[in-house]
Order: C-alpha cells, then structure tokens, then sequence
C-alpha cells in the first residue's frame, strides 16, 4: 500500500514529466489544439487508464476518464491541462494528478461514480477565451464562439476540427445533470495568502469575475523620416498613453485589477510611424458591478485618447465571466477533511479564475482547495509547489471523497 508520501511523490514526478512536454523549445507552452496538448492529455489518459479508468476524448477535446461502476450519483474531478506561454508545471496539472491519485487510491466500496476531467482549455490563450472546456461540460458553451479567430486567422470551428473533436456534436460533453453531485478542484493558490498565513491549504470562497477585451487602436502609418511630428497620427504612442492609464485607473480603484497581457504592432517596421496597434485588457474583480465600471471607465478612457489624437479605436468584449461563489456544503466537505487533518481551514479569494467558476456559472455545484506556493508565483516557470504540500491536498481530498462520495 502507496504512504502518503510515496503517492505525492508520484504526483510530482507525473508533473515533471508533462512538464517536457511542449509546443515550445525549453519552456512550458500547450496551447488549445496544439500537437502538445494533445499528447499531454493522452499521456494522462495513459495513467488514468492504468488506473483502470474508461477513458475518452470529448467533442472539443477534453479527457474524461470514469470509474466503472453503476452507482447512480456521480461527482466530477479535475482541473485544466493547457498552459499559459512559458507556463509553470504546476498551473492545471497539480489539480488533475492530484484528483488522478485519488480516485485511484479509493476502494471499491462508493457511493458516486467519479470523473476525472481534464479540461482542453481553461487558459483561453490561443482564442482569447476562458472555460472552453468545462463550459461544454457544464452545457453553457456559445457558439456563436465557434466564429472567434486566433492571430493566424483560424476560427474556433476550425481549430475543434483539427484537433479531432467536432464543433456540431459539443451538446455531447455536457455532463447529465441527474446524481450530478458536483464538481471538486485542487489548485495551487497563485497568490502569496496561504505562504504569509503559514497554511500549507486553504479554502477557496469565490473565484473573481473576468471581462477579457480586445482593442485596435487605428492611426495612420507613415514614413519615420518625413512625417513632422505634429502630422503624425501615430497608433503606439495611443496605446501606450492607454496602457499607462489603465495602470493608474485600476490602481484608483479598490478590488480591481487590469492587465495589458499582450500588445502588437500590425505590419511594423523600425522606420515606419506604427498606423495599427492591437492589445488585449483583462479586468477582474469579486464584484461584477464594480468590474463591468471598471471596464467601461477603461472603455471611455481609450476612447478619449483615440479622439485627441485623431485616432479610430475597435473596442470588443470578447468574454466575460461572473464572479463565483463556491458551494457552501462542499467548501463545508473541504473545511471538515482540513480540520480532520489537523489543518486550518482558511478561506481564500481567488483573483485567478478556474474551471470551477464555470459550473458554477450553470448552476453546478463546485468547491476549490488551493494549495500553498512559494512566494505566490504562478504564470511564470519558477511556479513552485513543496511535496508535504502536495502530500497534504491528497490527505484532505481522500477525507472528501471518504465522506461524499
Ligand atoms: O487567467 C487566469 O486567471 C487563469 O490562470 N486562467
Ligand atoms: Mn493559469
Ligand atoms: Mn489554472
């Protein structure tokens, strides 16, 4: 019988081998509809499976690996696959092993049926989206989103085909809502509350609400050398005035967060006055009310700066996700196998946004255990997880899983 120990210890070599693997030289990057991605998912399909799993793909891509039995209810398990650019190996994955060791851990004797998920698509980096994945599960995926492009012009359609799934049949994924018990996710935290608390676990109580937006600031190019300063309508220098003013705005504003991820220079040359710029804005807070003012003073914000200097703006909505309260009865789970293991259950916000928000948005019940990380780092290689760490969510979600399902 695997100690414990011997069971993290597992989990951490499993993240260190679908750390290798890929879309990117010498850095972590899987990207929906990547080759990588796919062989990553199968790679845990592969553990799973030998876990004596029945395992599938679904229509847009996600592994879905089910115990074998007929008892009627049935709780879900998991946490996203796909990565950030230059990711850490713990984002996603440590949910997915963790859950993985789990269910394989548990007796034959249960009450629920267990499904892990590993969803195709949490971070949205490709299509500029977020919850892809579980939102097909949860039944709530748009698809009018099926028509969203990516940099290469390739729409979401497209993408689903050639990654072998089929954009006609994502009605297939949704999860039957009948002995639907929930859904469970362990997350490292991504932020530096549970490290400051000396808590190696907490809680999550909700999960921040996202408006994710894309922008194009339009002037006009123009030779570098001849065009006289005050002739210019020059796209850059607009986005950089917004960027700046994004900053300060966000900074004025208590629970808000705003985020320039991504700034491009369309056609650009070293010689040519910039006459088309695009960037992405993120704004997340726990308040809906205060995030949709926030993005509307974003909003007015680049407009006036586009008017003084006699630019076009493009400004669209591409998704915006609610702000999630966990389940109370299974945070409730969560606190009492916390307690059960000598630990303090800490209740904890989560700025980042997860799969869980998803089900929770349609109505699914859905709870989160985070797991302390060094110095809160996340999104970023140095991304760390200690093994008594990992140790510790496997002990408290074999007490959950002992008491509900
Ligand atoms: O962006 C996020 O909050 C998450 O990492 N997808
Ligand atoms: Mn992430
Ligand atoms: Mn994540």
């Amino acid at each position: 019988m695997a100690t414990p120990r011997d069971r993290a210890r597992r989990v951490q070599t499993r993240l260190e081998e679908l750390a290798l693997v890929s879309e990117e030289e010498s850095v972590l990057t899987r990207t929906y509809g990547s080759a990588a991605l796919r062989d990553a998912l199968r790679l845990t399909a592969s553990w799973a499976a030998d876990a004596g799993l029945a395992v599938q793909f679904d229509a847009i891509g996600n592994l879905r690996a089910r115990t074998r039995g007929n008892a009627r209810q049935r709780l879900l398990l998991g946490s996203h696959l796909d990565t950030v650019r230059n990711a850490g190996r713990f984002d996603g994955a440590l949910g997915v092993l963790v859950a993985l060791d789990c269910i394989a851990a548990r007796g034959p004797l249960r009450k629920a049926e267990l499904e892990l998920i590993g969803f195709c698509d949490e971070e949205g980096v490709r299509f500029h989206t977020t919850y892809l994945g579980s939102r097909a599960v949860a039944g709530t995926f748009d698809p009018g989103d099926l028509a969203l492009r990516d940099a290469a012009g390739i729409a979401l359609g497209e993408a689903i085909r050639a990654n072998g799934g089929d954009p006609r049949q994502l009605d297939t994924c949704i999860v039957p809502r009948d002995g639907l018990l929930g859904y469970l996710e362990v997350h490292l935290e991504q932020g530096p509350v549970l490290e400051a608390a000396g808590e190696p676990l907490g809680i999550v109580s909700a999960i921040a609400g996202q408006t994710r937006i894309a922008v194009e600031f339009i002037g006009r190019a123009g030779h570098a050398g001849t065009t006289p300063m005050s002739m210019r309508r020059d796209a850059l220098t607009a986005a950089a005035e917004f960027v700046l003013a994004a900053e300060s705005s966000a900074r004025m504003q208590s629970g808000i967060v705003a985020t320039v991820g991504e700034i491009e220079v369309r056609s650009a040359a070293s010689n040519v006055i910039p006459g088309r710029v695009a960037l992405t804005v993120d704004v997340r807070s726990g308040q809906d009310a205060a995030r949709r003012v926030a993005a509307g003073t974003l909003e007015h914000l680049a407009r006036s700066i586009a008017t003084r200097r006699s630019l076009q703006i493009e400004w669209r909505v591409v998704m915006e996700t609610p702000a999630a309260r966990c389940d109370p009865n299974l945070c409730a789970a969560f606190m009492r196998a916390v307690e059960a293991a000598d630990g303090n259950p800490l209740p904890v916000p989560s700025g980042a946004g997860h799969d869980a928000a998803a089900f929770i948005a349609a109505g699914i019940p859905a709870a989160m255990l985070f797991v302390r990380c060094r110095a809160g780092v996340s999104h970023h290689p140095d991304e760390f997880v200690a093994l008594e760490d990992i140790e510790a969510a496997i002990a408290v979600l074999d007490g959950v899983l002992r008491e509900i399902a």
